[in-house]
């Protein structure tokens, strides 16, 4: 029986069908892949809520969902030399020019030629096939599950904000938000040897899951606290002042608790997004000589993140809370939306 290409597609806000779609032919450079686990972002949750990120990025016409990806090489296009049929992969999920100055800088996270799976107008891989620049296709050792595999790519956005926040041993670290991405870069902020790391949420079940998979200390996000008594606690808990802090809620209350948090002379890198624009508690940030850092997605984690989990200094596996096949795509969706647990994987392989 010939395969068909079952696929989750997003038409319009609050329309994600599944459906068939032809199986799309490896070009020169390219590999078909099979999918096998796919996680939901909070993004891919969002577009199918609200239809856009901002004025930017709007769905305007059917586009897969679906970023975070592991998969079986099926097909090998023309040119690629390093990965065969059968072989298993991680995915990094978007394909730059290569041409331009941040290309050829080496921060292709910045190239302006991005294009971005499953951020509109492009769509995303959660489906049963896929084809993918065989150079952001990376092989998977045997000891690294399919899930992990899907997995590094939240995990790269947690590295990359460590790397962008020189983070060494032996600092105190805070991170601000225990979703995801927070808990992965509390992940890779241990793996670069913090002695410390405490994370901040607003849900006290978020914060006891961060305990489990590895936070050294949490604190609650009590409302009517100020920023100010927030950072005096997080001080007294780390038994110092943070070296690092990296926003990961996207909450204007982080943005202020961050630069009253950070040490003198510290670093505050930003990952989450709220609202574009959010205000700094800029005399405090000036006088204390805060660096405040954006961080965007990532550039060379893969190899990095299958290295480190393949060795098990980092452990992702236990991010992942709750599993549906591609036929329960609309209920592993509604599961993320509510919240009620950390990472939803779909698994995409045939039964
Ligand atoms: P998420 O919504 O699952 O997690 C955010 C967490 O922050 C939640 O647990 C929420 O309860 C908590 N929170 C809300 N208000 C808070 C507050 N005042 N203090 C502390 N915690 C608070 O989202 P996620 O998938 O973990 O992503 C986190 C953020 O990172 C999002 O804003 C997302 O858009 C952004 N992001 C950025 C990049 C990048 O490249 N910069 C990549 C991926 C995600
Ligand atoms: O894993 C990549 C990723 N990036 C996110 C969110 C979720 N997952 N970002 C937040 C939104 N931005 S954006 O620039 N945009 C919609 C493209 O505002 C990208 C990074
Ligand atoms: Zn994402």
């Amino acid at each position: 029986m010939t395969d068909v290409n079952l696929s989750a597609i997003l038409y319009k806000k609050l329309d994600l069908r599944l459906e068939e779609r032809p199986i799309p032919e490896p070009a020169k450079g390219e590999v078909q892949l099979c999918m096998q686990k796919v996680g939901i972002c909070g993004s891919d949750v969002h577009y199918w809520q609200h239809g856009r990120i901002g004025d930017r990025f709007i769905v305007t016409g059917p586009m897969l969902l679906g970023h975070e990806c592991s998969a079986v090489v099926t097909k090998v296009g023309e040119g690629v030399s390093h990965l065969k049929v059968g072989d298993r992969v991680a995915i990094e999920p978007h394909g730059v020019c290569r041409t331009c100055e941040q290309c050829k800088s080496g921060r292709y996270n910045l190239c302006p030629n991005v294009f971005f799976l499953a951020t509109p107008p492009d769509s995303g891989a959660l489906a049963r096939y896929h084809v993918h620049g065989a150079d952001f296709v990376f092989k998977l050792p045997d000891n690294v599950s399919f899930e992990e595999g899907a997995l590094i790519e939240p995990l790269s956005v947690g590295l990359h904000a460590c790397r962008r926040a020189r983070l060494a041993m032996g600092h105190r670290v805070l991170v601000c938000g225990a979703g995801p991405i927070g808990l992965c870069a509390m992940l890779s902020a241990k793996a670069f040897g913090a002695s410390a790391v405490c994370v901040t949420d607003i849900d006290p079940k978020r914060l006891e899951f961060a305990k489990e998979v590895g936070a050294t200390h949490t604190v609650l996000i009590e409302r009517g606290s100020s920023e100010e008594e927030v950072a005096k606690k997080v001080a007294e808990t780390l038994g110092g002042a943070p070296d690092r802090t990296i926003e990961c809620s996207g909450a204007q209350f982080s943005v202020n608790l961050g630069v009253f948090a950070t040490k003198p002379g510290g670093v505050f890198t930003i990952v989450g997004h709220g609202p574009n624009k959010v205000e700094f508690p800029v005399v405090s940030l000036v006088a204390k000589e805060i660096e405040i850092v954006g961080s965007f997605r990532y550039i060379n984690t893969w190899q990095t993140a299958i290295d480190m989990i393949s060795c098990g200094k980092i452990n992702v596996a236990p991010l992942v809370t709750h599993r549906y096949t591609l036929e329960e795509t609309m209920q592993a969706f509604e599961m993320s939306k509510s919240g009620q647990g950390v990472k939803v994987m779909i698994d995409c392989a045939k039964k």
